[in-house]
């Protein structure tokens, strides 16, 4: 099962400087920054009008909805909080093996 999204693994090194409670804190002003508002989850629009303030702004269409397919647990076709932090873990594979099951309290 690989991932065709491909980001710069840059939770390591922000782990490593601002510590994992610094890093869970940061994944959930992320969420706050991609979500909408009134659904008070991430959803594909969301996404992608907030994606470029996270840098992201350079994934295509296809690759939001993979980020969203692969996130969504419970399959409601949005990313709460848990969902979002739990994805950018996965999508870290150095982190996966670190401390990733503190991330899940997010
Ligand atoms: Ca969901």
């Amino acid at each position: 099962m690989g991932s065709s999204v491909q980001f710069d693994d840059f939770l390591p090194s922000m782990a490593r400087k601002l510590g994992v409670e610094g890093l869970i804190e940061e994944l959930c002003k992320g969420f706050q920054l991609l979500m909408d508002p009134r659904a008070g989850r991430i959803t594909f629009q969301s996404l992608k009008r907030n994606a470029a303030r996270l840098g992201l702004g350079e994934l295509r269409d296809d690759e939001l909805q993979e980020m969203m397919r692969e996130g969504d647990m419970d399959g409601d076709g949005a990313l709460d909080q848990t969902e979002f932090c739990i994805l950018m873990v996965r999508l870290s594979p150095e982190l996966m093996e670190q401390e990733s099951y503190r991330m899940f309290e997010c």
